[in-house]
């Protein structure tokens, strides 16, 4: 991430109403998108956090559109948990606003930045410990959706055309291969492979769509494991994160997204191979948690297909990783060179692994 002195951020995150004095900012979280601080300011001797955010104009080019998605999406949820009465307070990020009552600011290079309520005493997991866990983030992000089901206004804004058009991320790949930008398609002729033997498979769920089959829904469309908070106390999911990509979209891109990342035992750039496969326990803890969070909410053919969505939200962000790391790592942020390449083989190793446990899974009810 591009250094920001202290000075900067303090100037950015004072445009927003917060009282008390900065003190600190340091570098948080793992998102391989955007850039994240957490704040502490002083409020009387109290010690306050608060979450900052830039987003990133290479990937979002009209942030004030998703400024205006986030900040719908968050009043409607933060309605719907204060009618509740819960054991464990369920949370939703709370937006700080400026003077003029704007949730976002500009900088003087015209980055947008906003601002959150940081959620104490609760933790994302880059991966899943147990099945309980698996459970609480299924849950979660399966009532996250239900949640807006009746949200009022217009359709949301798409922040992201085609985020999850498996067809579309494959002919991305394949403009990459074409580019060869790097010249680093000599090193993964196995990868290719791979993907164009499953290219048959890709168009499945937008074809159901498309006849009427599978219903469009709000959905969150970046439902890894670490995009929802899980009370360090109690152990339940309570608060979802990333709300970017919150935009019409299928259930299945969201349970798809949680089989490949809660499921994996490994980190999703672990290169051991033989570290990364589907936890069969883990799967059967999704997909009880999302049945039980989005109640009565998915069709039979939306729960017929929740094993198939595994593995193809699999395969589609295999392929990004692959096509970023052939376009030399210009979307996807690294720490090592070749990671995304190493993204992309865990990611068709999981595939792999589905593929073979998938008449089991077909039998998860
Ligand atoms: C990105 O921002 P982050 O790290 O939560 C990406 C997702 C990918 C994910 C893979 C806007 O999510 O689509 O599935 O990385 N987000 C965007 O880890 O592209
Ligand atoms: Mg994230």
């Amino acid at each position: 991430m591009p250094h920001r002195s202290q000075k900067e951020i303090s100037e950015i995150i004072n445009q927003f109403i917060v009282y008390g004095d900065f003190l600190v900012a340091v570098p948080f979280g793992c998102g391989h998108v955007n850039d994240t601080y957490q704040v502490t300011f002083d409020q009387g001797g109290m010690r306050l956090h608060y979450t900052l955010q830039r987003i990133n104009r290479n990937v979002f080019n009209a942030p004030e559109k998703v400024m205006q998605n986030v900040d719908r999406v968050t009043a409607h949820i933060l309605q719907k948990i204060r009618s509740e009465h819960c054991e464990t307070r369920k949370r939703t990020l709370r937006l700080l606003r400026t003077a003029e009552n704007r949730p976002f600011v500009y900088d003087k290079n015209g980055d947008c930045w906003r601002a959150y309520v940081f959620v104490e005493h609760a933790r994302a997991y880059e991966v899943l410990e147990d099945p309980r866990q698996a459970y609480q983030v299924a849950e979660g992000f399966g009532e996250f959706q239900k949640n807006l089901i009746d949200l009022p206004g217009p359709r949301l804004f798409e922040t992201i055309p085609d985020f999850h058009n498996t067809p579309k991320r494959i002919a991305q790949l394949e403009e990459a291969i074409r580019r060869d930008a790097k010249g680093r398609v000599k090193n993964v002729a196995k990868e290719i492979d791979f993907v164009m033997n499953r290219r048959d498979e890709a168009k499945v769920l937008l074809d159901l769509n498309a006849e009427g089959s599978l219903p469009e829904r709000i959905t969150h469309n970046d439902t890894k494991s670490n995009n929802i908070l899980i009370d360090d106390l109690s152990g339940d999911g309570i608060c979802v994160l990333d709300l970017d990509t919150v935009m019409p979209g299928l259930s299945l891109y969201d349970f798809g997204d949680m089989v490949r990342s809660g499921t994996n035992p490994a980190d999703e750039d672990e290169v051991e191979l033989d570290r990364v496969f589907m936890r069969m326990d883990m799967y059967e803890a999704l997909v009880r948690g999302y049945l039980r969070g989005t109640g009565d909410l998915l069709t039979a053919a939306e729960k017929e297909m929740l094993p198939f969505a595994g593995k193809l939200i699999t395969l589609e962000i295999g392929c990004r990783f692959l096509a970023d790391y052939i376009d030399g790592d210009t979307y996807f942020k690294i720490q090592r060179p070749a990671q995304n390449l190493d993204r992309a083989r865990n990611q068709f190793k999981m595939v792999a692994s589905i593929e073979e446990q998938m008449d089991a899974m077909k039998k998860v009810r």
